[in-house]
């Protein structure tokens, strides 16, 4: 999955794709790179972002989306809201990708009207406060517990089993502990009976391990990619596609 940020401030690329020429090339460049689908976020949920209101978040993201589609590139639409869900749905988006699990009002029953594959993914607290002091008893078990009852809470208002995808959601009020224990339990997550996607692209845990900044993250950002599909996870959401897609090539050829 490579990501394009239809964004002014998301922490690797905020601004690079805020007009919808440049965002719609760039989803075409990671298509032709080697991305399976084309993850579209018209907001970012960096540690401390601002929530973007729905008309602005529908003037980013729509635009892209229908073009993308219209090129015939598999779109993901990164998303916490239902209304941009349901029109994102009806612009042919393949998958809704949503960070905090459709848990807000009408989620659920947005992406229910219509077939369509969903990234549930977990969150601790909200982006703006979730970093400040990321708390767990065994954060293997509680978010393994959380993905498992929202799998069944979307299945039982009708999703397909085959359609959800499940995200441990790394660097969402997690510090890096509770995300290196994750990472270790992909197997134990995969093992939970859905498709796993693992997220860890130029993340701030990438940059404590190495003591670099963001744009100095690929070695480190590709590595993890790797080792996450290595671990069971059938997507990985990276901004370096060409990169990663050799990465995991190579492995295949040579494993
Ligand atoms: N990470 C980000 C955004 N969306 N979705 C899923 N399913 N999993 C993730 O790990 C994930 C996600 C954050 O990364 P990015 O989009 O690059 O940054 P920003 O949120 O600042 O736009």
């Amino acid at each position: 999955m490579g990501i394009v940020n239809v964004t002014a401030d998301s922490f690797s690329d905020g601004g690079r794709f805020l007009e919808a020429s440049r965002a719609i090339e760039h989803g075409l460049r990671l298509r032709d790179e080697g991305a399976d689908l084309v993850d579209i976020g018209g907001e970012s949920t960096r540690p401390g972002a601002q929530p973007v209101p729905l008309d602005e978040e529908r003037r980013r993201v729509i635009p892209v989306v229908e073009a993308l589609v219209r090129e015939g590139v598999a779109v993901s639409v990164d998303t916490m809201k239902p209304t941009l869900m349901r029109e994102a749905i009806e612009a042919g988006c393949a998958m809704v990708n949503d960070v905090n699990a459709f848990r807000a009002e009408g989620a659920v029953e947005a992406i229910t009207a219509r077939r369509v594959a969903v990234c549930v993914m977990h969150m601790q607290g909200e982006p703006a406060t979730m970093q400040s002091q990321p708390r767990y008893g065994d954060v293997v078990a509680e978010v393994s517990a959380f993905l498992r009852a929202r799998a069944a809470a979307l299945e039982a208002a009708g999703v397909l089993h085959e359609a959800i995808v499940l995200d441990p959601g790394f660097g969402f009020g997690k510090t890096l502990e509770h995300n290196a224990a994750l990472f270790r339990a992909l197997p134990k997550l995969a093992a939970l009976g859905y498709p796993v996607l693992a997220g860890l692209s130029r993340k701030r845990t990438l940059g404590e391990i190495t003591g670099r900044p963001v744009e100095e993250r690929l070695a480190a950002s590709v590595a993890a990619a790797l080792l996450a599909v290595q671990n069971g996870a059938s997507f990985v959401r990276v901004h370096d596609v060409k990169e990663t897609v050799d990465a995991i090539k190579t492995w295949m050829a040579l494993r």
